[in-house]
């Protein structure tokens, strides 16, 4: 396996971002007068409708409330997000910044396929790695980018589009169900690790799940059908020191 390119989820994969955006849901309720108040219960199973927009308008039909203007809610709620990440509030998920220093180091392609609104890309890396590690990515793709949100494959799509690799030259890292199946739908070997609140989500057909990217031998079985391959001296060598 020449891995030639890696490709990054954000929200749960780079990073345990999701406590961050359900604070700056909230927050942008309360500023907007609204009796909502997404619990971390609740936010679990909201986070099944991906992208921000979309799980604000799948709530107010939920609660009856359609009315509601979600497009403006979640332009607030983006800025509350980034007010929130300054350096020292969120940290990249162990092993990541190694990972990328060593893809980076060996020549390969490094890539973004995300949900998420492009500033809160912006905002992650340069409170994380500083304000010029997004030019190491080659490809960085986002919510914006795409009429179908995850599972639905458009982003990693686009992604590869912008590689010109072949999809099983890559590796996609992710850390949910429905990342998994838009990794899946474009042929694209999936690591994943799981996030705080995926961590029941059902995994089957990924290629490696690991606990982090630091940890290769905490091999987590989510589903009894989940044989662990073993991991290909190649992909060894590159995630985990050999
Ligand atoms: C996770 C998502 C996003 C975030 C919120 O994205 O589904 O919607 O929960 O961010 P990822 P927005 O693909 O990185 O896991 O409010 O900007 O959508
Ligand atoms: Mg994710």
């Amino acid at each position: 396996m020449a891995v030639r390119a890696l490709i990054f989820d954000v929200d749960g994969t780079l990073a345990e971002t999701e406590e961050l955006h359900r604070i700056a849901f909230n927050r942008t309720f309360s500023e907007a007068g609204l009796p909502w108040v997404w619990d971390r219960d609740l936010y679990k199973q909201l986070l099944s409708v991906t992208g921000g927009r979309e799980r604000i308008e799948h709530y107010a039909r939920q609660v009856g409330a359609g009315d509601v203007d979600a497009a403006a809610l979640h332009r607030r709620k983006t800025e509350f997000y980034n007010e929130l990440m300054v350096p020292g509030t969120v940290e990249l998920r162990p092993g990541v910044e190694d990972l990328l220093n060593r893809a980076r180091a060996a020549g390969l392609d490094l890539a973004i396929g995300t949900t998420t609104s492009r500033p809160n890309v912006v905002g992650l890396m340069a409170a994380t790695l500083g304000e010029d590690a997004l030019s190491w990515f080659r490809s960085v793709r986002t919510g914006e980018d795409t009429k179908r949100k995850k599972p639905d494959p458009e982003v990693y799509k686009l992604v590869l589009a912008d590689l010109g690799h072949r999809p099983e030259d890559c590796l996609i890292f992710e850390d949910s169900e429905n990342g998994l199946r838009a990794a899946r739908a474009v042929n694209v070997p999936t690591i994943i690790t799981p996030s705080i609140y995926t961590g029941d989500n059902n995994f089957a057909g990924a290629d490696y799940i690991f606990k982090n990217l630091d940890e290769p031998f905490s091999i987590l079985k989510f589903t009894p059908e989940f044989i662990f391959g073993d991991v290909p001296t190649g992909v060894r060598d590159l995630l985990f020191h050999g």
